[in-house]
């Protein structure tokens, strides 16, 4: 799986770019000005990826601590021309790591195989604040040249805490996840980058960059797995079941026919607790949660967490009671447009990116915190 490129260039661009990144010059704000093309200046990290045609022997590219330059275009991607593949995003409140590194360059081969999609992981060094996402599909056109573009989007998403930091991926023991759910990022996806602009003349136009750093915005819920009450990857009303009701004897969040027969032989009649006219496991739920306050049968969750208020909200309550566990460990939390990276220890942001004949795409992250920039709404 790794393979190793070298362009000399590029390395001494990564080292201008890690003086730049460090903390004395951090502190001063750096002006950013819109350019002709679309992509701020200022400070930034630079992402390449690269189309390659069919045939191409991929190389992954190697940190090389004897070198001068230490890193060998550490920050290119090479994926299909034509095709798809999947790039790892990966950054985190625990990740330790200078600049933005792709650790497997290969989006799309797995070895010298371009049959198979091995994923292309790239780690970004972790902003609080986050950053400006500026993408721009780069390259001249041909004679009669055909359309091209390129498409990236937000498939999947991992969170984890960690013990320790990192700073490759060799450092990472991963234990259980977070549970994401709920989400949705700001722009789903980024729609297609155009090697031209759709409104020039075919072949004419320049290709503006375009600010995409909404794809890495994210509102939802994110759980600690403690909350994951049987054991089945999500946290929903049948944790609360399986935590809190005494007629789910073996915790799985169902009442399943054996639980519905022995609490009706220890309940005294009526058994329609819900008044529905059936008698059923609603009944069970209504009789043995101590969540189902209204009992009607159903835990009740409007799929709206509201941090104000959630009355009515059955799921939302035992939420609200269970903020910490037993170590004092937070056991939920709400982001609102979070920079996607600050929502665990480490992440990763699975982007599914459909490439049509683009042969360089650009991507710069510019840090936030040491950006002057204004956007102006697209
Ligand atoms: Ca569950
Ligand atoms: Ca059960
Ligand atoms: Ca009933
Ligand atoms: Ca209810």
């Amino acid at each position: 799986m790794k393979r190793i490129l070298i362009f000399t260039m590029f390395g001494v661009l990564l080292v201008i770019l890690a003086i730049g990144a460090s903390p004395s010059v951090a502190a001063k704000p750096q002006k950013a000005i819109e350019t002709s093309n679309g992509m701020p200046s200022g400070d930034h990290e630079t992402l390449l990826i690269h189309g390659k045609k069919e045939g191409y022997s991929c190389e992954v590219c190697e940190i090389c601590d004897t070198c001068d330059p230490p890193v060998l275009q550490c920050n290119v991607i090479n994926m299909p021309e034509y095709g798809m593949a999947t790039i790892k995003y990966v950054s985190g409140k625990k990740v330790k790591i200078d600049e933005l590194t792709v650790f497997d360059s290969c989006a799309g081969w797995e070895g010298n195989d371009p049959s198979v999609d091995d994923p292309a992981e790239v780690w970004l060094p972790y902003e609080q604040e986050g950053y400006w996402v500026f993408a721009r599909a780069l390259g001249k056109p041909g004679k009669g040249d055909e359309e091209r573009y390129i498409i990236l989007e937000n498939e999947s998403l991992e969170a984890y805490p960690l013990l320790s930091d990192v700073s490759s991926p060799n450092d990472v023991i991963l234990g259980l996840g977070m549970i994401t759910q709920q989400g949705v990022f700001k722009m789903d996806a980024s729609g297609e980058l155009y090697r031209f602009d759709g409104d020039s003349d075919k072949g004419k136009g320049k290709s503006q960059g375009r600010d995409i750093t909404d794809m890495l915005l994210w509102s939802g819920l994110v759980f600690h797995p403690d909350l994951d009450v049987n054991v089945d990857g999500v946290v929903n009303e049948s944790d609360v079941i399986a935590d809190t009701c005494t007629g789910d004897t073996n915790h799985d969040g169902i009442i399943d026919n054996d639980e519905l027969i022995a609490w009706s032989g220890v309940h005294p009649d009526p058994d329609d607790i819900n008044g529905d006219s059936a008698v059923n496991y609603m009944d069970v739920i209504a009789d043995t949660c101590p969540y189902d306050l209204n009992q009607d049968g159903i835990i009740s969750y409007d799929g709206n967490y509201d941090e104000s208020t959630f009355p009515d909200c059955e799921f939302e309550n035992w939420l609200s009671d269970n903020a910490v566990n037993t170590a004092g460990d937070p056991l939920w939390q709400y982001y609102n447009e979070e920079w996607i990276f600050t929502i665990a220890d480490l992440v990763y942001l699975n982007q599914v990116v459909t490439n049509e004949g683009i042969k360089n795409l650009q991507i710069r992250f510019y840090p936030k915190d040491t950006t002057v920039f204004i956007p102006f709404e697209q």
